[in-house]
């Protein structure tokens, strides 16, 4: 909006002419969602708790984990407010590629948030049952994914790391492969936000080494010289971006050990989706597996024991999954499982970075 508002009166005012870039409307955003999370996130909580809006605790998971019963969860509400705000105040409002984004982010926040109502109201932590969870995030990945493809500068191309030659064009299966990504994306997530600050951390990272993708590939100059792919309009992405790292840092301040609130599946869908949007946005798709390989790890290593446990008649590879109880059941305490994810999730986001160069 401040786009819109102030740069046209730079002919007036000269220093109003800053706002035309997209390094300074970045920082504005992440500044802006993280203030206004960190600040309402007092009254948010007490909002909660008035309203009992509290965790319900599984019985068949680490011990240590029943002491959380009715923690304030779906702060996933606040992170949303805080991206969307933070967004819509910097960001060039005719970009087509941020409302796809918001349209994804608040699209499986509902989702998620309607799975929170469920199990709150029904005081179990089932909720939604996962077929109709998942046929409501394909059915918005597919109009995300129509969407995005048929941009008119947009290529179905792959981008493959290390092999900048090998792009190879996947056409119309494109749109599965972004159904793919941004469901597969958005479960892995909610996998992952397990512990305290577990997913939150990840989402700061992911979303800055993507916030700096948006600003390379939408950069024609950059892109060339990277010999990466230039997708016209993503330095927008960079305000989005910015906004979620922001909002996430902002909610990381009660989130952490021991947390007094948790995201929500409003705040694990809505995060995992938007970042699956943002790869496919700006062509740096397979490098999600990487930038996000906690993510990933913990959603492999929940498909590997469920799906031994059924082939073996009930034996486990972990001692739980997701991964992180695994460490949890070794007897790693919880902050320490948590530091040591993050601290994997910055290792992963600079060899992600590396891969610019070593193509
Ligand atoms: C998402 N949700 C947390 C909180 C958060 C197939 C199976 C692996 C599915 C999986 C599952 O149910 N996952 C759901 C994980 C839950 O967190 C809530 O959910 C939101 C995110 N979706 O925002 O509202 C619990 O996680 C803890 N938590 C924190 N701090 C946080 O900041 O401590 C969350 C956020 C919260 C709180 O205790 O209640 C969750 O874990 O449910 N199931 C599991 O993950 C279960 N694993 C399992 O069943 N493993 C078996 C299977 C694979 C055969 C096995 O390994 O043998 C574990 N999770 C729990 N108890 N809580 C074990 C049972």
């Amino acid at each position: 909006m401040l786009y819109h508002l102030l740069y046209p009166l730079h002919t007036v005012f000269s220093g109003f002419n800053v706002f035309r870039y997209i390094s300074l409307r970045g920082i504005g955003a992440t500044i802006t969602a993280f203030l206004l999370v960190v600040c309402f996130a007092g009254p948010f909580i007490r909002l909660l708790q008035r309203h009992q809006v509290g965790q319900v605790v599984r019985d068949d998971g680490p011990e240590s984990h029943f002491s959380k019963q009715g923690v304030p969860t779906m702060g996933g509400v606040l992170i949303l407010g805080g991206v969307l705000a933070g967004t819509l105040l910097w960001v060039d409002l005719t970009n087509i590629y941020v409302w796809i984004i918001l349209g994804i982010t608040v699209w499986y926040g509902m989702i998620g948030a309607w799975d929170d109502y469920c199990k709150i109201k029904k005081q179990n932590s089932r909720g939604l049952s996962a077929k109709g969870k998942l046929l409501l995030q394909v059915a918005g990945a597919l109009v995300a994914g129509v969407f995005i493809a048929n941009q008119p500068s947009y290529l179905t191309t792959l981008t493959i790391p290390f092999f900048k030659g090998f792009q190879p064009d996947l056409g119309a299966f494109y749109i599965p492969f972004v159904m793919f990504v941004v469901v597969g994306a958005s479960n892995a997530v909610n996998l992952t936000d397990g512990l305290d600050g577990l997913a939150t951390g990840p989402t700061v990272v992911t979303s800055a080494v993507y916030l700096l993708f948006s600003y390379l590939a939408g950069h024609v100059g950059l892109a060339t010289y990277l010999q990466i792919p230039h997708v016209a309009g993503a330095g927008e992405v960079v305000i989005f971006c910015g906004a979620l790292a922001g909002a996430s840092l902002g909610f990381l301040w009660y989130n952490t050990f021991p947390a007094q609130m948790f995201m929500g599946d409003v705040g694990s869908l809505s995060i995992g989706g938007a970042l699956g949007t943002v790869a496919i946005v700006t062509k740096q798709e397979v490098l999600l597996a990487l930038v996000g390989g906690v993510f990933v790890m913990e959603a492999i290593s929940v498909i590997l024991q469920v799906g031994y446990f059924k082939m073996s008649g009930g034996k486990r590879i972990f001692l739980m999954a997701p991964f992180h109880h695994h460490f949890e059941k070794k007897g790693w305490v919880e902050p320490k499982v948590v530091v040591r994810f993050w601290i994997v999730s910055i290792v992963l986001g600079l060899i992600a970075l590396a891969t610019l160069k070593l193509r």
